[in-house]
């Protein structure tokens, strides 16, 4: 039996590189997704079983994501929670963000500095513009199966065409009606772009729900990579870093060592789990 990575899925077929195959009766066709690693009958063109993931993502489906790219720009202004969340969520998933702030050419100095004070010590970042060459840059960063998140109009679709513009024959996302004619369901393709490494033509992850976020509260914490050096100091090994009196991550915060934006997104993230009884 040969294993294969399912690259695309078009009704009831799945796309191994070129290759469809239909899914072995005991395998339900919902059961499959973009991402999974898949033992495959050649001859009788029949996926018999999907090999275990190491995460699976919903909105939109996408299995085994290995990394990131979580893009900003100056406009929108950029949803700085949004990103924390998007941050956190990668960390809880096993997947590496990368921090791209797209746009370029109409970026402040101000906000430059700011994101790189802000972020240096947690993410890799790339200064890109789809409108530049030099967004191939971002093709070096592309390991693994890759994905583009980030808010409404930052870009995403922007970059994804810049960068796959060649292989892709269509713009844009393919939604499909389901016949209830409400819900649309996004088709998401993989695309090769290195041996071992694709990249996802969706442009979802616009937002993301706490709900989505598995992670225990008094877990969040690692989550928060930059806390880590802190937290020994802290009076109790449980400290949630919040209305603890001697407590070493809000000490870092009041000396400038950690970032104010990053430990309101904690707090604010803390509370929505509290909230949600997790
Ligand atoms: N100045 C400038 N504008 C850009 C750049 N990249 C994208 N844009 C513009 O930003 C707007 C939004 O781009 P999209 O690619 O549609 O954004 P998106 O993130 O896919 O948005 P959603 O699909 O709504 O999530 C468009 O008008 C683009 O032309 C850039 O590098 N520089
Ligand atoms: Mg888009
Ligand atoms: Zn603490």
């Amino acid at each position: 039996m040969k294993t294969g990575l399912v690259v695309k899925k078009n009704a009831n077929l799945f796309f191994i590189g070129d290759e469809a195959f239909l899914a072995r009766k005991n395998l339900k066709n919902d059961g499959i997704f973009v991402g999974d690693v898949v033992e495959y009958d050649e001859k009788q063109k029949t996926i018999e079983k999907v090999l275990p993931r190491k995460n699976l993502l919903v909105r939109p489906p996408i299995a085994n994501l290995d990394k990131m790219f979580i893009v900003l720009a100056s406009t929108p202004k950029p949803d700085f929670y949004l990103i924390d969340k998007l941050i956190t969520f990668c960390k809880a998933n096993d997947i590496s963000p990368v921090l791209i702030v797209n746009k370029k050419d109409i970026l402040n100095e101000d906000l430059k500095k700011d994101l790189q004070k802000t972020y240096k010590n947690v993410l890799p970042i790339c200064f890109v513009s789809a409108k530049d060459e030099d967004v191939k840059q971002i093709l070096k960063h592309v390991k693994g199966v890759c994905a583009f998140a980030g808010q409404s109009a930052v870009g995403k679709s922007s970059l994804i065409n810049a960068i796959l513009g060649e292989q892709r024959e269509k713009i844009g996302e393919l939604s499909v009606k389901t016949d209830r004619g409400k819900q649309t369901t996004r088709m998401v393709t993989l695309y090769n772009v290195g041996k071992n490494d694709y990249m996802a033509d969706t442009a979802g992850f616009s937002k993301l729900d706490e709900s989505l976020i598995d992670v225990d509260k008094n877990l969040l914490d690692r989550c928060f990579d930059e806390f880590a050096q802190f937290i020994d100091e802290c009076e109790y090994a449980s400290c949630n870093h919040i209305a603890e009196k001697k407590c070493g991550v809000k000490s870092a915060l009041n000396f400038g060592k950690i970032d104010k934006k990053r430990y309101n997104s904690y707090v604010k993230l803390f509370n929505a789990l509290n909230s949600k009884g997790r």
